[in-house]
């Protein structure tokens, strides 16, 4: 790749940021009030619009239902418009209600799984009103006790919901099924691993694709052979990009293990995958629990550029000729020379060629606004957990 494109791949990079990254937030031993945090969807969108403003690839945001919810789903989308950004992918919450003790979509009780697909099913309202593509389904259902519920049956109730979901989609919508080995369910998580979330989506048909949210996966787990494998199949629809050191820590992406952000950002320019078109969206899911928000979301920003530049920087001929030679030094070389490159100042060049600030959490901090909205907004909101 010569460094035009490089340069250009860089510049039509784009990062979904979620709306729930901008409350307060923190862990079930204390959640940590911070100054100037969003009163409503309205200022997260607000909020979002700034990390776009000094990073200039993330002009989308992902909203969360019923943490987002407001009367206008129309007007919020104009609201989005008029600050530069629009709505993104709709989140489903089948997780936060007494109801679902025992499930959602998988319950033993009819009443309840109806419930939930009523609760899917409104998703899918609201993305007709927002404009947005792509519907995102988490399920926290599981059980915590051998016997507790019968595992088929369970996957047969999901099976079930997908469907119904899958039916109710428009012509130009997605569904995504995120997975996630544990947590709340201690014992059996009903979607717990790529291949269980592979599986249902292959039935359902090209529109519904799996997410992979970076911190669900057991230790030492090889995500980048995930993300190729998916690809391979044409069943990549999504990241949640975020870090973890021990379980669903929500950490910042990149920050606990950059090289193994820089592994999936090679898999994904190997797969020709980076490009808008290629309908993988690269969406950050992360909770920032004690340290200041809109900094954190454009560090993470940061990060993935980082990780994508070292990435699009691989020598993919000599890489290919290593390979096809059995040189595993000589292939392992190319690889970690692109990883051990300081890209900083292409990137700085890359933002200076954008119009935008070469530093862009240095921007953010002289521009004034955190000390703003600290003055303007009183009682800000709990991102939504325990909420
Ligand atoms: C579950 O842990 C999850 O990763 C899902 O994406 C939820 O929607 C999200 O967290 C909320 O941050
Ligand atoms: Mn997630
Ligand atoms: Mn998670």
């Amino acid at each position: 790749m010569t460094e035009t494109d490089v340069r250009a791949a860089l510049r039509a990079q784009r990062i979904e940021v979620p709306s729930w990254a901008y409350g307060n937030s923190g862990t079930r031993f204390k959640v940590f009030g911070q100054p100037g945090v969003p009163r409503n969807p309205e200022e997260k969108i607000a909020d979002a619009a700034q990390v776009h403003a000094y990073t200039g690839i993330a002009p989308v945001v992902s909203l969360h239902i019923p943490w987002d919810r407001v009367d206008d789903f129309g007007k919020l989308a104009s609201y989005a418009a008029e600050r530069g950004v629009r709505i993104g992918t709709i989140n489903t919450n089948v997780f936060q209600d007494d109801d679902y003790k025992l499930g959602s979509v998988t319950n033993p009780d009819p009443r309840i799984r109806r419930k939930a697909l009523g609760h899917l099913l409104e998703c899918v309202d609201i993305m007709d009103a927002t404009g947005s593509r792509d519907l995102k389904l988490w399920f926290s259902d599981g059980t915590n006790y051998p016997g507790q519920d019968d595992i088929r049956a369970r996957q047969d109730r999901l099976a079930e919901a997908l469907h119904a979901t899958y039916q109710r989609l428009g012509p130009e919508q997605r569904m995504l099924l995120e997975y996630k080995l544990f947590e709340p369910a201690f014992y059996l998580t009903d979607v717990p691993d790529w291949g269980t979330a592979y599986a249902h989506c292959l039935k359902l048909g090209e529109r519904a694709q799996v997410v992979i949210d970076t911190g669900h996966h057991a230790p030492g787990t090889n995500i980048e052979f995930i993300v190729a494998f998916l690809l391979r199949e044409g069943k990549l629809g999504a990241f949640d990009f975020n870090s973890r050191f021990y379980a669903d820590d929500d950490l910042m992406v990149g920050a606990a293990d950059p090289f193994q952000l820089f592994r999936i950002m090679h898999e994904i320019v190997r797969a020709d995958a980076l490009r808008v078109e290629s309908g993988v969206n690269f969406m950050l899911d992360q909770c920032h629990n004690i340290e200041p928000k809109i900094p954190a979301q454009i560090r993470s920003v940061m990060n993935v550029q980082e990780a994508t530049a070292k990435a699009l920087l691989v020598d993919a001929e000599a890489l290919a000729a290593a390979q096809a030679a059995g040189d595993v030094l000589g292939a392992n070389g190319v690889l970690m020379d692109a990883y051990n490159t300081d890209v900083r100042p292409l990137l700085a060049q890359v933002r200076a060629e954008s119009g935008l600030d070469p530093d862009p959490m240095a921007a953010y901090a002289r521009s004034g606004y955190a000390e703003r909205i600290a003055a303007e907004r009183v009682g800000g909101q709990q991102a939504g957990w325990g909420a």
